[in-house]
């Protein structure tokens, strides 16, 4: 063995990251930097109609609501850049997101005291649970932009959500409704093995983690 360097390549990986003059700090262990943006999730790809895509808040709250993508795109907007890591282990650095901040539709719904938790639902069955702390940061997206473009259809567009400091699968493609709710309840993959919470620096990949 080791007729090479030794080095793995995630090691090689880690290290190219650094003669690129990027903080090889920013890559969570266990992971590898890509260029590329891979495509990654369970069935079909939805084919939406003009007009046919909404979004419904639900749940706790007081004002529960739907919008179409005409109301989304009117809301104040902000566009952010961060990196986003996916369970596979692929990691994409400085990913810039045009959307609406969850907290801020949130607070046109008006969320009750007792909702802790939401369930993210995206078309075709797809949810995933986050806590309600953690789609509620600066960073957590209804997102409907990727690097100024629409999102195309297989990255998830009309409209995801971008929580980029849990694992990527947190961070629903097709988004079509958030839900308020008292407790944590696993969603698709959570319910399949994977953790409740997903974070990428404490490698929560699957229950035990
Ligand atoms: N609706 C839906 N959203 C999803 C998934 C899915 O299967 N269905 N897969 C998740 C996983 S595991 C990842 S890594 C990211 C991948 O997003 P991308 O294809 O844009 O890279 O989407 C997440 N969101
Ligand atoms: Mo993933």
């Amino acid at each position: 063995m080791g007729q090479n360097t030794g080095m793995s390549f995630f090691e090689r990986n880690r290290q190219d990251i650094s003669a690129r003059g990027l903080d090889a700090s920013r890559l969570p262990p266990g992971q590898y930097l890509t260029d590329r943006f891979p495509v990654l999730h369970v069935g079909d790809i939805p084919d939406y109609e003009l007009g046919q895509w909404n979004l419904n808040i639900f749940g706790l709250v007081d004002r529960p609501f739907t919008l179409t993508l005409d109301e989304l795109k009117a809301l104040p907007s902000v566009s952010l850049t961060f990196d986003i890591h996916c369970v596979t282990k692929w990691s994409k650095f400085d990913t810039t997101w045009t959307g609406v901040r969850v907290r801020d539709l949130f607070e046109m719904a008006g969320v009750q005291s007792e909702a802790t938790h939401v369930m993210e639902h995206a078309e075709f069955g797809y949810t995933t649970n986050v806590p309600l702390a953690d789609i509620t940061t600066d960073e957590a997206l209804v997102a409907y932009a990727f690097e100024g473009e629409e999102i195309t259809p297989e990255h998830g567009g009309p409209v995801r959500i971008v929580i980029p400091h849990l694992y990527f699968w947190k961070s629903a493609k097709w988004l079509r409704g958030i839900e308020l709710i008292p407790k944590d309840v696993p969603g698709f993959w959570e319910r399949n093995g994977y953790h409740m919470y997903a974070d990428p620096f404490k490698e929560q990949r699957f229950w035990n983690d």
